[in-house]
Formats: structure tokens, C-alpha cells, sequence
């Protein structure tokens, strides 16, 4: 196979310069350039010359190939060049510009401390479970000690989900302590966030659908130093020293005896709006295991002992991001949310 080399070079050219795009651009190279084009040819032919020919014929073809590389360079180039400058001129975009900032989502606040939460516990040896959002009327009053003409139900005013009354929404995670006595090999320690729902009138600080994480510890001789102790190690894990804690009577069906534990404020030492002036702040309410619960989860209460507690996570989340209305929380109200 002979070619002109400068004849064939000088035409690839000047089809090169005329090429109105990437595309024919890639078409010229695979008619000169790739293995099937005219070079491949080329250099396919020169174990059929004279031995003598062979060295300057494929000299001759990679030197074309080069060159003709090169011719393809520049009018990529030179294509992309204009079409930046008609885009300049265009609308005004410059790519010298830093480009436009990503916006970037982040994590729901309630997310960020269910998960700072069960970090904090899973470290001290607690499962983390997940429990039914729709739950039936058993595990949810009956079994936690809560009969049907009970007035504790009055205070977790409730979304019947069906005439009977069988199903509700959760109005509180402590159910999962059912579903833990049932399924957990005792003794255990287990933690449960999630969503609870009360028919309730809303305000700044009552919300019909907020977030709670509950606890509990089952083993054998627990007392409420335990619970104390436990306390005290999620705190540290919280605000990364000791609080002083103290426990007022509260009364819940599910524990006996019941308390509210308060902590001392965190963010002052002589009153402040946070603690309301009482360098005191509410954290959850808390007990040991009532006997009856335990038998409803189908342990012996003679042997087997334990405390719980019932956090009210988004009433902690308000605390913590100085939000004042915990409506904001699932309100999605874009603003709001961007904060965080
Ligand atoms: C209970 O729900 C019990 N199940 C807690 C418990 C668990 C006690 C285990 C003992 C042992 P209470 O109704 O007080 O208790 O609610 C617990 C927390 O949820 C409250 O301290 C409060 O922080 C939060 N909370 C209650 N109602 C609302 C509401 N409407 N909006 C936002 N947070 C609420």
C-alpha cells in the first residue's frame, strides 16, 4: 500500500480544520488515526514490503499519525474555546467564576440526638430497638399496667385507629418494654427511640406527634442506685462531666415507686432561662419495674427486677438548640430546618 504522506497529511488537515464538531472530529480520527483507519493500514502493510523499506515506512506512518493527532488537538481545542466565548457572551457566564455554592442537606435535629443517644447507650451495653408506631391496646396500656377504666389514660389522651379500640397510636414508647421482656433473654439492658402521638391541644410546648426514647434494664437485685448510676453515665455522655441528679415522686402505672429525675442545669450555676431560674432542668420520668409489667412480659418478679425510664426527646432537643416551640420541630418549615 503507497500513499503521498504530505499530499494525505495536508488534506487530513484541512478537513480537520473545517470540522464543525466533536463529532466529526471522532469521525476523522477513526478514518485516519484508529487501528481500521488509514495509519492502522499503514503500518498493517509493512511486513508484506522488502525488508530494507520497512524501517522508513513505519517512520513515515507514525510521523503522519502525529501529526494528524495533533491537527485533532487543536481543533478540539479551538471548538471549545468558542463555544465558551459564545456562552460568555451569551448569558453572561464566565468560567473564571468560583461556580455556584451545593446546597447541602443535613440530618434532622431529632435524628442528630436519637443517634448521638444510642451511640451513648449501645456503648454501655444496651440493644437498640425499634417497636410498631400503630400498637395494640395491649401493649400499650393493659400490659403496662393501665386497665380500660384506668385515669392514667386520661393524661395520654389517644388516636384510636378502630372502633373496638384494639389499635392505637403509640402514645408512648413504653410498649417496647412489653416487647423487650418478650423477645429479650433476660437480664438486658435496651433502649427504644421513636414517634408517639397524643390527641392533645397543642402549644409552645405540646405537640400532638413528638419524639421519645425509651429505657430499660432487666437483671436480678436492680434498685435505684442502678437507675441513678445509669443516669449519671448518660449525662457524662451528654455533657461530658458530672451533674448532681436528684429524683422527685411521679407516678406512672408501669414503675413502682416512680420519680421524675431532674438534673442540675448544665448551662449555669445560679438560675437561668433555660432552668426557668431554678438551676434545676426536668430531664425524664423514670422508675423500677412494677411487678405487674414484668409478669405481663412473662417474667417471675420474685427473681427478676428492673428500672426504666421514658425520655421526651424533643422536649431535650428544645433544651439544646435553645428552640422555644417544639412545633417548629416537625413543622417543616424549610427555615427552620436549614439551621441545622
Ligand atoms: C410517659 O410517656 C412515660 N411512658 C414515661 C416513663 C417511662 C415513665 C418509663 C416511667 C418509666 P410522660 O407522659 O410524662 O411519661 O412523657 C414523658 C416525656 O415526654 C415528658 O417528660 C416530656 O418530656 C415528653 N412529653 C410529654 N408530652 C409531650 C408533648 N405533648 N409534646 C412534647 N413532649 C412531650
Amino acid at each position: 500500500m503507497t500513499v503521498d504522506h504530505a499530499t494525505t497529511l495536508a488534506e487530513a488537515r484541512q478537513r480537520i480544520a473545517g470540522a464543525p464538531d466533536d463529532d466529526a472530529l471522532r469521525e476523522l480520527e477513526r478514518e485516519y488515526v484508529d487501528k481500521s483507519g488509514l495509519v492502522g493500514q499503514l503500518l498493517a502493510a509493512i511486513p508484506s514490503l522488502e525488508p530494507a523499506e520497512r524501517g522508513a515506512a513505519g517512520r513515515a506512518a507514525n510521523e503522519l499519525k502525529q501529526a494528524v493527532v495533533i491537527a485533532l488537538e487543536d481543533r478540539r481545542r479551538a471548538l471549545l474555546t468558542a463555544a465558551l466565548d459564545a456562552e460568555r457572551k451569551g448569558d453572561g457566564f464566565d468560567p473564571t467564576l468560583p461556580p455556584p455554592s451545593v446546597e447541602r442537606g443535613s440530618l434532622h435535629p431529632i435524628t442528630q440526638a436519637t443517634r448521638r443517644l444510642t451511640e451513648i447507650f449501645h456503648a454501655m451495653g444496651y440493644h437498640v430497638l425499634d417497636g410498631p408506631e400503630v400498637e395494640l391496646d395491649w401493649y400499650n396500656f393493659e400490659a403496662l399496667n393501665i386497665s380500660k377504666d384506668h385515669p392514667a389514660r386520661d393524661s395520654q389522651d389517644t388516636f384510636y385507629c378502630d372502633e373496638e379500640g384494639k389499635r392505637v397510636l403509640r402514645t408512648h414508647t413504653s410498649p417496647v418494654q412489653i416487647r423487650a421482656l418478650e423477645h429479650l433473654e433476660p437480664p438486658f439492658r435496651a433502649v427504644a427511640p421513636g414517634k408517639v402521638f397524643r390527641q392533645e391541644s397543642t402549644d409552645a410546648s405540646h405537640e400532638h406527634t413528638f419524639h421519645q426514647m425509651e429505657g430499660i434494664v432487666i437483671g436480678k437485685d436492680i434498685s435505684v442506685a442502678h437507675l441513678i448510676s445509669a443516669m449519671k453515665t448518660l449525662l457524662r455522655g451528654i455533657f461530658d462531666r458530672e451533674l448532681e441528679v436528684r429524683l422527685r415522686p411521679g407516678y406512672f402505672p408501669f414503675v413502682e415507686p416512680g420519680f421524675e429525675l431532674d438534673a442540675r442545669c448544665p448551662f449555669c450555676t445560679e438560675g437561668c432561662g433555660v432552668c426557668k431560674r431554678t438551676t434545676w432542668i426536668e430531664l425524664l420520668p423514670c422508675g423500677l419495674v412494677h411487678p405487674n409489667v414484668l409478669k405481663s412480659g412473662g417474667l417471675d418478679p420474685d427473681v427478676w427486677s428492673g428500672f426504666a425510664f421514658g425520655l421526651g426527646l424533643s422536649r431535650l432537643v428544645m433544651l439544646f438548640r435553645g428552640i422555644d416551640d417544639v412545633r417548629h420541630l416537625l413543622g417543616g418549615d424549610q427555615r427552620f430546618l436549614e439551621q441545622f
